[in-house]
């Protein structure tokens, strides 16, 4: 049985991994751009009443394709019927949720249309590629009336070439977005967040040369540090490209020519670089040239390792100093949309003391990354495989492969990644296994540079915490969650308790913590205090301290986050409380506890 499910995984990937391959042009903010950002009309449509005839038949699947919200009619002749307009339709602002920007859309699950005009005038003599950010969950997207395609997965970025499908002077674009939870989905049905729908990213119209540069890789060898090694892959044609990379700083100017696959490897020795770390996050200028087009990028350099119990940053052995966060501004309620807010979460990471965070439980934000490099904060990367996944369907694992690949190829230039998690808490079975081993192999065959993990979770017996899921053996970390304290235990037994890890790797927590409601107090045993979550944060850190294989942490979590599992109408309202800030932004007591850890904590020359 197993083999056969093994079999039909295999033969599937083949030919339908194809179908959720989403090729996109790397870094997409160094490139010339239209923005297409800013405010889309809007049309709420509960019941598909804009892609469904009255006998659920797609109308873009009809003969004349006609039919549909996306044709964007508009102030029409008066005799003809017509139940939509978008010209007189609300609008939302791109990029942003629709949830946090509307009353009556704060709980809406559903379809919904978006509508934005731009004016361009495109030349003969370059391509156009319409991209997205993110949109959450499912698009079906429409230029000047004639779809595009379809996309699902709502954290991961996407494209269509639209070149000659432009008019010169004006276009639309139209936009079918469901963000229903269904079961065979990545996320599935149940989640401890908000499932935020709608255009949450950029939307921005690519302009490059006909034959371009899609996608590149510069960094370190990962054997010798003394090398610089990557590849330049061209998009457009076949035909050998003559291309320059170009590290000023570093005095590298080297030039290449591509295969037949429009693709050049390299590899060369450097003088002594001055590596990147959360201390020093020096970003070298990197650019890249072939023919008219030309990309700049900022990249650091450093390795990341594993030697026994040990994790090794440019070869000293560090110690992940964490803090989890989602992609949630505390103060709107909704998904980060500028830059602003996201420097708002990472100087609060920083405040607490960290060189490192848990960018929880998806594809972040490009913009985000790219700050992590700058700032100076090391990163855990996940992908949104959470919780009771639909393990033996293939289409379900062909997406999640995909949200996996995007997120490594979007990101593979990031100093700040140094680790990939493939899922979170999911059950221990067979399938499960299958499932999660195979992606952990992808992510190792994308790239073998960073640490690949999960976050595992614990069983007790008695006063001690077992970790042994098989799926710890392929990973380069012992990680878990465990919520000593809040799920399981009081607060002032976690002294009593101690681990049995059968991995010998560094062990890095990935979660614990408990709910606190900023301003309530009470006694250590009360619940929902400020006081029983600070009692929490200091018997933690004293039973996780035993360990001497503990070389690092990210508590759950930064800040208070919207969940609708979360109830209670005094101390929740839709709030996980687990937070270090309020959703106000007031810091808690364990915040404190936590920051003063920091502070002292050492090991390794890079604390
Ligand atoms: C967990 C999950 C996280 C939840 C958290 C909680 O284990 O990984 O997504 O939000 O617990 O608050 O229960």
């Amino acid at each position: 049985m197993l083999r056969i499910i093994i079999l039909a995984l295999i033969a599937f990937t083949a030919f339908y991994g194809q179908g959720y391959g989403q090729e996109t042009i790397h870094n997409v903010y160094g490139r010339t751009f239209l923005s297409l950002n800013g405010p889309w009309n809007y049309i709420m449509d509960p019941y598909q009443m804009g892609y469904l005839d009255y006998r659920q038949k797609p109308f873009d699947q009809s003969k004349s394709g006609k039919g549909g919200f996306y044709d964007n009619l508009t102030d029409v002749d008066k005799s003809m019927k017509v139940e939509y307009d978008f010209t007189y339709a609300p609008a939302l602002e791109v990029p942003g949720d629709w949830n946090s920007q509307e009353e009556k859309l704060s709980f809406y699950e559903g379809t919904l249309w978006y509508k934005r005009d731009f004016v361009i005038s495109p030349k003969n003599n370059k391509r156009y590629l319409l991209y997205f950010g993110a949109v959450n969950y499912e698009c079906h997207v429409y230029l000047n009336g004639k779809k595009l395609g379809v996309h699902k997965g709502g954290f991961t970025p996407f494209q269509f070439d639209v070149s000659g499908k432009l008019n010169d002077g004006n276009n639309f674009v139209v936009l079918m977005v469901d963000n229903t939870r269904k079961k065979d989905e990545i996320p599935t049905i149940n989640t401890d967040w908000w499932n935020y729908g709608g255009i949450t990213r950029d939307v921005m119209l690519v302009e490059t040369p006909p034959v371009y540069i899609e996608d590149y890789k510069v960094q370190l060898s990962k054997d010798n540090k003394e090398f610089i090694e990557g590849f330049i892959q061209m998009k457009g044609n076949h035909k050998p490209e003559h291309v320059v990379l170009e590290i000023p700083e570093l005095g590298i100017k080297s030039s290449f020519t591509t295969d037949n696959r429009g693709r050049a490897t390299f590899r060369f020795r450097t003088r002594k670089v001055d590596y990147w770390s959360p201390e020093h996050p020096k970003l070298y200028d990197v650019t890249i040239t072939s023919g008219s087009d030309k990309v700049h990028d900022k990249i650091g350099f450093r390795t990341i390792r594993t030697v026994n119990k040990d994790i090794l940053l440019n070869g000293e052995s560090v110690f992940l100093k964490g803090i989890s966060i989602h992609d949630e501004n505390p103060i709107l309620g909704g998904r980060l949309r500028s830059e602003g807010d996201m420097r708002m979460m990472l100087n609060w990471a920083k405040e607490l003391g960290c060189n490192y965070i848990r960018l929880a439980h998806y594809t972040h934000n490009e913009t985000i990354l790219r700050l992590a490099d700058e700032i100076g904060l090391l990163v855990w990367a996940e992908i949104p495989v959470y919780w009771t996944i639909s393990w033996t369907n293939p289409h379900t694992y062909a997406n999640a492969e995909n949200q996996l690949a995007v997120g490594i190829d979007r990101d593979k230039n990031r100093a700040s990644i140094i680790i990939w998690s493939v899922g979170n808490e999911t059950p221990v079975t067979e399938e499960r296994n299958i499932f999660m081993g195979r992606l952990v192999d992808k992510a190792k065959s994308l790239d073998d540079t960073r640490l690949v993990a999960a976050a595992l979770e614990v069983e007790r017996e008695g006063y001690t915490i077992k970790v042994e899921d098989p799926l710890g053996d392929k990973l380069d970390l012992a990680s878990f969650n465990e919520y000593g304290g809040w799920y399981w235990s009081a607060p002032k037994e976690l002294p009593k308790y101690s681990f049995d890890i059968r991995f010998n790797k560094p062990v890095v927590i990935s979660e614990f913590g408990a709910g606190a409601l900023a301003g309530f107090h009470g006694d250590e045993d009360t619940v929902w205090s400020e006081e029983h979550q600070e009692l929490v944060y200091i018997n933690q850190i004293k039973m996780l301290e035993k360990m001497d294989a503990l070389r690092g942490m990210t508590p759950w979590i930064l800040v208070d986050f919207k969940s609708p599992r979360r109830q209670h109408p005094v101390y929740q309202n839709f709030w996980n409380r687990k937070g270090l800030i309020s959703n106000t932004g007031k810091k808690k007591k364990a915040f404190y506890v936590l920051q003063d850890y920091y502070k002292t904590k050492t090991m390794g020359k890079t604390n």
